[in-house]
């Protein structure tokens, strides 16, 4: 496994060291510079799982076969696709959260050289996949599928996100709208497609599957990548900065948080007070009310609760399956993700 991360590293230097020779630009040692700087920043520094995943789903689907070297680069080239993709999304989602930190460093945008430059940067990162892939996939017969998955995918998640932003300031902060189905659409869109489903779909793509023929997968994907974006919400209020690296916003954000979404299906009505007059607020005592409340709820158990039949279902579903190679695709994912703390 570090073997495996360490030549996933290797590859991530190839094909920096290619866009940053790309031949479409007439390069300057300061150009060169930043777009190298950006890059180490806000690319290579994650848990990397999504990534690696396109490696392992391939691998299983290959039923053990050991892989070429050049199925070894290829896969781990769309690995770093999806996590330039995630970069992308992650520097943006910085800008427009007010977050602080990310992956234990102060957000790129948050560095006094970079500020709003990082817009274009965030441009920039989503410019390079198309580079990789042409680099690297141009003569594939899956080419243009994958160009269209891509594509796809990103208009999914861009219009999660925007989901995501416009239910904080619809109305005057009107927590009546905040249910779990409005959350569920919101994270399906924000974070299943990108997180769950791309890896898979990636690496089907290059075993020669046809992915209209996977549905029943990309379902079963689309439930752990909401079960996956909970965990998110929840460590955004429950997780150690340290460990998770990022310090939450959700409640000062005024999000549709799963939090806050269980707050108002079991609260009474002076906790619903209190959570109309603290939520949404910058200020630290308001987000102590909010963070009291949640505990007084038992938020924590209601979590564990939520997790463990998620899980169960999750694993019921897969079970289900009729491909071995597919089940094992999806239950090494779900174990990677199962009680994270980070
Ligand atoms: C993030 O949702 C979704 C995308 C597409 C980046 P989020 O804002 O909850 O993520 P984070 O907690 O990592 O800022
Ligand atoms: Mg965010
Ligand atoms: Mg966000
Ligand atoms: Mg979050």
């Amino acid at each position: 496994m570090a073997d495996l991360k360490s030549t996933f590293l290797n590859v991530y230097s190839v094909l920096k060291k290619e866009l940053l020779e790309d031949p479409a630009f007439e390069w300057s040692p300061d150009s060169r510079d930043w777009v190298e700087r950006m890059l180490d920043y806000n690319v290579p520094g994650g848990k990397l799982n999504r990534g690696l995943s396109v490696i392992d789903s391939y691998k299983y689907l290959k039923e053990g076969k050991e892989l070429t070297e050049d199925e070894i680069f290829l896969t781990s080239a769309l690995g770093w696709c999806i996590e330039w993709l995630q970069a992308y999304f992650l520097v943006l989602d910085d800008i427009m959260d007010s977050s602080h930190t990310r992956r234990g460093q102060p957000c790129w945008f948050r560095l006094p050289k970079v500020g709003l430059i990082a817009t274009n940067d965030g441009v920039l990162l989503r410019n390079h996949i198309p580079r990789i892939l042409k680099n690297h996939f141009r003569d594939k017969t899956y080419y243009v599928d994958l160009l269209d998955l891509f594509n796809e995918v990103e208009f999914q998640t861009a219009s999660g996100q925007m989901i995501d932003l416009i239910t904080t300031l619809e109305g005057e902060k009107d927590l009546s709208k905040y249910t779990l189905s409005l959350h569920r659409r919101i994270v399906q869109y924000k974070t299943a497609y990108y997180s769950f489903y791309l890896p898979v779909a990636c690496a089907l793509l290059m075993a020669g599957e046809n992915l209209d023929k996977h549905v029943d997968v990309k379902n079963i994907l689309v439930e752990m990548g909401t079960y996956f974006q909970v965990q998110d919400d929840y460590l955004d209020c429950f997780g150690a900065p340290e460990t998770i690296g990022k310090i939450g916003t959700d409640i000062e954000d005024f999000k549709c948080s799963w939090l806050v979404v269980k707050a108002l299906e079991i609260c009474n009505e002076e906790q619903k007070k209190l959570l109309h007059e603290n939520y949404g607020k910058a200020d630290p005592a308001n987000v102590a009310k909010v963070k009291a409340l949640y505990h007084e709820l038992n938020l924590k158990g209601v979590f564990a609760d939520y997790e463990s039949k998620s899980y169960e279902k999750l694993i019921s579903t897969i079970e289900a399956h009729p491909s071995k190679a597919v089940q094992a695709v999806l239950k090494s994912f779900l174990a990677k993700i199962y009680k994270r703390q980070k």
